[in-house]
């Protein structure tokens, strides 16, 4: 058996889809869990970028076997494009398989976020709007819809009449906004459904089988350990469970089958949507970092907030997933950096928080506590080992590393597969 995971460790857009990409030409099969359309990665090869949105990140390769695991909500609508704008730019993916157990996203979904987000006003999450919070409040209300009930025509409408009874009623009585047509919904989801049915599998049995025959099963995470809905900074995270123990429940296998857990470190932090950024830089250093990185979403195209390196943050997700080795990206971003700041821990009224804060208003308060490195002044981004490397640049790694107390495994130089460091 042998098995990796990618998570993010901070709060999303680490460079997962590139770490997933880099290590899927050794898998035999790549999983992606949960999340669903809000995931935004780019993978880049041979000089051309793919944008991925539920395709995981493995599909790029062939041979590979891409499942959507159960974990996941789709939109069948948005992956059929997907399909769609990668067999234009050549991929063809016909290797991919869906849960029978996947819940499917509806029009109705997606009109409830943006309806719910106008109606928080000043404290709305800063949703990507494509209807993930109600998909997944649907699956644990229990009135989801899994791509399995899409299936079966007579079950899937009887489902779907009770859902569009329902909602258009919670959109018209209070929102005050116009509800769906049941008759329209019905005919376009069967249309899906046809198209989607060649893909429909027990992924579950799948993955299970494979992790037994020893294949290489890679596990792909969306979003981030901070936005994790339990455990990140709530409610200001996603619906779902982007840790490594919400990937055993996704994609339907045990914690033991897990091994190699790649946390996903960015050289410094981006956080996109609103909630607690302890590290956020509102200068022109931030504004430096977001254009020479060019940090704006995949998915909404909104300008990502940029700060330093949180590593008191990441030793918390390194915590909640146990993680094996960090994968750092983006380095070569900090290329040109005088001095490179990283937040060591918090602080309020000068002793040291040890927790990390649950109370957003106590996370408001803390004073982070800074540890300031010298930059390399040299371009990376064509080194491919770690001794190449400059000295600054590898006391930068060496001293995040042993802030985290989690060994270094791979860094990233540059946004293609072959700007790729392996440690041994
Ligand atoms: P949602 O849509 O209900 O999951 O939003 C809830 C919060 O989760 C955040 N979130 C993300 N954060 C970073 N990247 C994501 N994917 C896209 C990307 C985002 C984009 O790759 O750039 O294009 O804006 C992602 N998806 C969800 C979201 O910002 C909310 O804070
Ligand atoms: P994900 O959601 O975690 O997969 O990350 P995204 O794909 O949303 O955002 C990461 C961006 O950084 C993408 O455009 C990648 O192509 C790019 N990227 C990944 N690793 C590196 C790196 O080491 N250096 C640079 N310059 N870009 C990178
Ligand atoms: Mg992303």
């Amino acid at each position: 058996m042998a098995t990796a995971m990618v998570i993010g460790a901070q709060w999303g857009d680490e460079g997962k889809g590139k770490i997933v990409d880099y290590l899927a030409a050794k898998a035999d099969v790549v999983v992606r869990s949960q999340g669903g359309n809000n995931a935004g990665h780019t993978v880049v090869t041979g000089g051309k970028a793919y944008p991925l949105r539920l395709m995981p990140s493995g599909i790029m390769y062939p041979g590979t076997i891409c499942i959507i695991g159960t974990g996941v909500v789709v939109d069948p609508k948005s992956l059929l494009e997907e399909m769609k704008r990668l067999e234009d730019q050549g991929i063809d993916a016909r290797h991919l398989q869906i849960s029978t157990r996947a819940q499917v996203v509806f029009p109705y979904h997606i009109r409830l976020d943006e309806a719910e987000e106008a109606r928080k006003g000043s404290r709305k999450i800063g949703t990507t709007k494509n209807g993930i919070g109600p998909c997944y409040a649907d699956k644990i209300n229990r009135i989801g819809i899994r791509m399995c009930d899409l299936m079966d025509k007579e079950t899937f409408a009887e489902k779907l009449k009770y859902n569009v009874a329902q909602k258009n009623m919670l959109l018209e009585k209070l929102y005050g906004m116009e509800g769906f047509d049941y008759e329209t919904m019905l005919d376009d989801y069967l249309g899906y459904a046809e198209k989607l049915r060649p893909y429909v599998k027990d992924t579950n049995y799948t993955v299970q089988t494979l992790v037994k025959e020893g294949k290489n099963v890679l596990f792909e995470g969306a979003q981030a350990s901070m936005l994790d809905c339990d455990n990140g900074t709530y409610p200001f995270v996603t619906s779902s469970h982007p840790t490594a123990g919400g990937a055993c429940i996704g994609a339907g296998i045990g914690p033991h089958m897990m091994q190699n857990i790649f946390g996903v470190v960015k050289a410094y932090s981006t956080r996109v949507g609103q909630g607690p950024f302890p590290t956020e830089l509102l200068d022109e250093t931030g504004d430096y970092i977001r254009n020479t990185a060019h940090e704006f979403g995949t998915v909404t195209g909104r300008p990502r907030r940029v700060g330093w390196l949180d590593t008191r943050a990441v030793r918390y997700a390194a915590a909640l997933n146990s993680f094996d080795y960090l994968a750092i990206t983006r380095l070569d971003i900090l290329d040109d950096m005088e001095e490179i700041k990283v937040c060591t821990g918090y602080e309020y009224e000068g002793k040291e928080v040890e927790e990390y804060p649950a109370d957003l208003n106590f996370l408001e308060k803390i004073t982070p506590v800074y540890k300031t490195f010298k930059g390399w002044k040299q371009k990376i981004s064509d080194i491919r080992s770690y001794d190449e490397l400059p000295a600054l640049c590898k006391e930068y790694l060496e001293g995040i590393s042993k802030l985290i107390g989690v060994p270094i495994g791979i860094v990233s130089v540059g946004p293609s597969r072959e700007q790729t460091i392996v440690i041994k």
